[in-house]
């Protein structure tokens, strides 16, 4: 790997704080009713947070207003475009912390895990991956549907990119803020194409959009074991087949993106080392920047 990007880890491995300020970045779209549960959950459960982004969907319940009256101190804005990937990408785009963590609203995201993942950065982690399918992980939630889809996807994701992420469409991960240029995430204030379409990245496709640049960064990635609860109130907004095939697309449009940043000759030596690093033993999920 080059010399340059190994300094450039290196210095910002030097400068992180053992004792990370945490900002929680909920997108919400009408979880009024699930706030009301998961914020106060969420402040018992890390009482030291640095901020609560909460980014709305244009919620038609009381969504806002909900998380203002509970949380007095919480950052709430409104997206400009649709999707939870454009939600998210408001979100980051306020962040001043130095972790970041993706917790939804719904109630599925068990606060008290916020310790582990935090414990994976500072451990040296770039990303903390939550997952469901690793060693203590688990989920209420997934249908045989679901999960088969996802084991497919973590096949393709896994051959593209020389990986090992058991659970690629898991939304509740986090990672160092230092590292959000990596992710290149489309200006998320610039209002969406007149006909509706969605821009890429900005639907649910966005866990792997950042799943695939922290790998083709070669970022340092870990996985956190998770459970993943029910929903508290309401129903998804995933479409698993037509979000499948999104994040499908995703992959394939995300390799040519890495082949493009000459991020390929790394990958392809990546899989070698991650292989070494699997027989090793070692926990780290991949160490693509060898
Ligand atoms: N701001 C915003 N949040 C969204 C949007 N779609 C989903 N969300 C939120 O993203 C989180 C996960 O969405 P959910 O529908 O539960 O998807 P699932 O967990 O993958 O089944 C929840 O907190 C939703 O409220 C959106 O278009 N905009
Ligand atoms: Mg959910």
């Amino acid at each position: 790997m080059h010399h340059q990007s190994h300094e450039r880890a290196a210095a910002q491995h030097a400068q992180r704080p053992d004792r990370p300020r945490i900002s929680v970045v909920v997108p919400t779209l009408n979880e009024a009713r699930n706030l009301e549960v998961v914020l106060p959950e969420l402040l018992q459960a890390v009482p030291d947070l640095h901020e609560v982004i909460v980014v709305d969907g244009g919620s038609s319940d009381d969504t806002l207003e909900t998380a203002r009256r509970l949380l007095p101190d919480a950052v709430t804005c409104t997206q400009v475009r649709r999707g939870k990937g454009n939600a998210l990408a408001t979100g980051f785009a306020r962040v001043t912390g130095d972790v970041v963590v993706m917790f939804d609203a719904d109630g599925s995201a068990d606060p008290a895990e916020i310790p582990a993942f935090v414990a994976a950065l500072t451990a040296g982690a770039d990303f903390a991956k939550g997952s469901r399918f690793t060693e203590g992980g688990g989920s209420a939630d997934i249908t045989a549907v679901r999960r088969a889809g996802n084991e497919f996807l973590n096949t393709v994701m896994n051959r593209g990119f020389g990986t090992r992420f058991s659970d690629l469409c898991y939304g509740y991960n986090a990672f160092w803020a230092d590292q959000l240029p990596v992710l290149d995430l489309p200006e998320h204030e610039r209002p969406g194409p007149a006909d509706g379409t969605m821009l890429w990245g900005d639907g649910f496709e966005i866990e792997t959009v950042i799943n695939c640049r922290f790998a083709a960064a070669g970022v340092r990635i870990t996985e956190v074991p998770s459970v993943e609860r029910l929903r508290i109130f309401g129903s998804s907004n995933l479409h698993a087949v037509k979000d499948g095939m999104r994040v499908l697309r995703t992959i394939r449009t995300e390799r040519a993106r890495a082949r493009r940043s000459g991020h390929l000759d790394r990958l392809s030596r990546t899989v070698l080392s991650g292989q070494a690093v699997r027989r090793s033993g070692s926990d780290d999920l991949s160490r693509l920047a060898s």
